[in-house]
């Protein structure tokens, strides 16, 4: 491999500095500890501790309720990872309006955001 071809790729992987969205994904990604393609509450709930939650365990639980289309209780890096991702970052937007998040108001944004989420015909 010579010079030229050492710098293009230095040049490209630049280029690829991975976004927030990204991020988030290899982290809910990298936390599928036994490697089923699935992510258990436990490992969302290492994955949301990692991201920066407060509480951990609520986020989780939210965010199940939230991904989890088929309701096996388990996110599928397939088929459900997108949404969870969605619900990350939406949420991470919504905390930014606080400067230090405290324990309840976690639990209100996490509450609201869902509230929000809740078709008109069942609410
Ligand atoms: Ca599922």
């Amino acid at each position: 491999m010579g010079y030229h071809s050492n710098l293009v790729k230095v040049h490209n992987k630049r280029a690829k500095v991975p976004d927030t969205k990204e991020q988030i994904r290899n982290v809910f990604k990298r936390h599928d500890k036994n490697g089923d393609g699935q992510l258990s509450k436990d490992e969302l709930d290492a994955a949301f501790k990692e991201l920066g939650s407060i509480w951990p365990p609520a986020r989780a639980w939210f965010a199940q309720r939230y991904a989890d289309d088929d309701g096996d209780g388990f996110i599928s890096i397939d088929k459900e990872l997108s949404k969870l991702v969605q619900y990350a970052l939406e949420l991470k937007y919504t905390l930014h309006l606080y400067v230090t998040p405290s324990f309840w108001e976690e639990a209100i944004t996490s509450a609201v955001y869902l509230l929000n989420r809740v078709p008109a015909s069942v609410l």
